[in-house]
């Protein structure tokens, strides 16, 4: 055999061996990927971690639910936000994996490393807005009250601002809103430009009991006292929120999220409200997952066994 030959064939033995070793590996690594995502649904015994019962997220992760054939068998908890975020807390902590129903914006996201696991099917809305919406008659009972509730118009970064204040510097909702107003006067003097103030007559917002409505009604509530109106300000669920604004029970909100995580109770109200479009863009939902977990959609969660 020539010398040549030799060498060549052992080059091709070797390229052979080294090409095993590399199919190997990749195949252990495959295992070792499944086998975590296989795990995953596993060590979190099927269950999503959710929040409060009549919250428009929760109805969104039952549509998960049985929109998604993988996640049959999986079972949501529902309890509370301030649960969910202890959960999510000590999870983080010790490492392992969890998921949640989140949204922004919200705190969350700033404090620890989070993903949105992709909702190829959509269950929790494509492009969410918060919107505002008023009872039929306030426009002719209260038109200065109208102007600016229909020109309230404000960024993800501005109401992340005030709720980050109630974090950071332990200020009231109503404390970060009057700073976030000193500090966004020319903002303000849009909303309120040209309306003329009133004395003390009584207008009710109704909103919801999150952070997100907390920051925003809190800023709609200063600026409507400084044009001399009386605002009262009352928390209840989604669907109570769109009754009682139906119902004149209250005058307006600016807490509904829409198209689609308080869209039923819109659809069920939606000719007895006016809705005055959105006062924020660019709100999402999802199922939420610690950055660290190797999933990426909710497609990845391997189905009960
Ligand atoms: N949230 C925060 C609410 C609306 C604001 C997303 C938890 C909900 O799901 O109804």
């Amino acid at each position: 055999m020539s010398k040549n030959l030799k060498s060549f064939i052992l080059l091709g033995l070797v390229v052979l061996i080294l090409g095993i070793i590399a199919a190997c590996d990749s195949a252990e690594n495959d295992k070792e990927e499944e086998s975590q995502t296989k795990d995953v649904g596993a060590t979190i015994e099927y269950t999503i971690t959710g929040i409060e019962p009549g919250a428009g997220i929760t109805g969104s992760a039952g549509d998960a639910l049985e929109e998604y054939s993988n996640l049959e068998g999986y079972t949501l908890n529902e309890s509370s936000t301030a649960a969910m975020l202890t959960s999510l807390d000590e999870a983080i902590d010790k490492e392992e994996p969890i998921v949640v129903t989140g949204w922004t914006p919200h705190w969350k996201f700033a404090k620890y490393e989070l993903k949105f696991l992709e909702d190829p099917k959509g269950s929790f809305g494509e492009a969410e807005n918060i919107n505002t919406i008023a009872r039929l008659e306030l426009e002719k009972d209260m038109p200065e009250a109208y102007t600016v509730l229909d020109r309230f118009f404000w960024e993800v970064e501005d109401m992340e601002a005030v709720m980050l204040m109630t974090q950071e510097e332990d200020m009231s909702f109503e404390e970060a809103a009057s700073q976030w107003i000193k500090d966004n006067e020319d903002k303000v003097a849009e909303w309120t430009k040209g309306v003329e103030k009133v004395d003390g007559e009584e207008i009710e917002l109704v909103s919801t009991p999150w952070d997100t409505e907390r920051a925003s009604t809190s800023v709609v509530k200063n600026v409507l006292t400084s044009l001399g109106y009386e605002v009262t300000d009352t928390p209840v669920d989604p669907a109570v929120m769109f009754q009682a604004v139906a119902t004149n029970d209250a005058d307006a909100s600016v807490a509904p999220w829409l198209p689609k995580t308080h869209g039923s109770f819109y659809e069920e109200y939606k000719d007895e409200v006016i809705d005055l479009g959105p006062n924020l863009e660019g709100a999402k939902l999802g199922l939420v997952v610690p950055a660290y977990m190797e999933i990426d959609s909710i497609e990845d969660l391997k189905p009960k066994e």
